[in-house]
């Protein structure tokens, strides 16, 4: 972002607070993704979510945004279809991505997914930070592995987010969690523990995505 924050105090980013959000459009085709500017002219920071279907990332976003039903969400796997923006204090935007292998996919739909997400994020400039979710539950599966491999070939700073953490005891969830970073060798990558249900890990996570935010602008 070249030196604009060094000018003045007000130049530098806006950390987020999560008061003004608002939903911007949805696409297909990442090229349509919105260009949205904040009132320094400057590109908005992006984040996208992603993970495995039904992991909970439209949930964690009307969580974050204290929203019911701002992200459709569902019981059964497949329910986000399109990449969809969302405008969170005129800063940044967050996308909600459509999750990946979910058992019952048949090829073709595994193909529309990657013909939908790999580009966009290898291409688009925009995105800042990538939030990969992980049920707490579960081991990763080849498809996370595969999926947080990539993330980090492109160079793009991820979190890891582990869901769910409602339906597991305190030392189950710390059990869980060593297994997983061992299993995706992500032990530099950090993470924070979410449930939607009983309100665990917001503020944590705003924090994180905030320091993110100040190591870039
Ligand atoms: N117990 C519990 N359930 C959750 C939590 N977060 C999400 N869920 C449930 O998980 C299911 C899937 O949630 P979604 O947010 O739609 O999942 P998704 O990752 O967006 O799924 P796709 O759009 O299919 O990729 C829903 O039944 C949610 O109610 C949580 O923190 N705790
Ligand atoms: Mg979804």
């Amino acid at each position: 972002m070249g030196n604009h924050g060094k000018l003045s105090l007000n130049q530098s980013m806006k950390k987020l607070v999560f008061k003004s959000i608002s939903f911007v459009k949805s696409c297909s085709d990442w090229k349509k993704s919105p260009s949205l500017k904040d009132d320094q002219g400057r590109p908005y920071f992006e984040v996208a979510v992603a993970g495995r279907s039904n992991v909970g990332k439209s949930s964690l976003l009307n969580h974050l945004f204290r929203s019911k039903n701002l992200v459709k969400t569902s019981s059964k796997p497949g329910k986000t279809r399109l990449l969809n923006f969302f405008d969170v204090d005129q800063t940044a935007a967050f996308c909600d991505l459509p999750g990946y292998g979910f058992a019952k996919v048949t090829e073709k739909m595994r193909s529309s997914w990657q013909q939908m997400i790999e580009p966009y994020i290898e291409k688009r400039e925009s995105l800042e930070l990538v939030l990969l979710l992980l049920d707490i539950r579960r081991n990763p599966s080849e498809q996370d592995i595969q999926f947080f491999e990539w993330v980090k070939h492109q160079d793009l700073p991820m979190l890891i987010v582990f869901t769910k953490v409602d339906k597991v005891s305190k030392s189950e969830k710390v059990k869980q969690m060593k297994k997983n970073i061992e299993k995706l060798g992500s032990s530099e990558t950090p993470h924070v523990y979410y449930s939607t249900t009983k309100n665990v890990g917001r503020k944590e996570l705003i924090f994180e995505i905030n320091r993110k935010i100040e190591a870039w602008g």
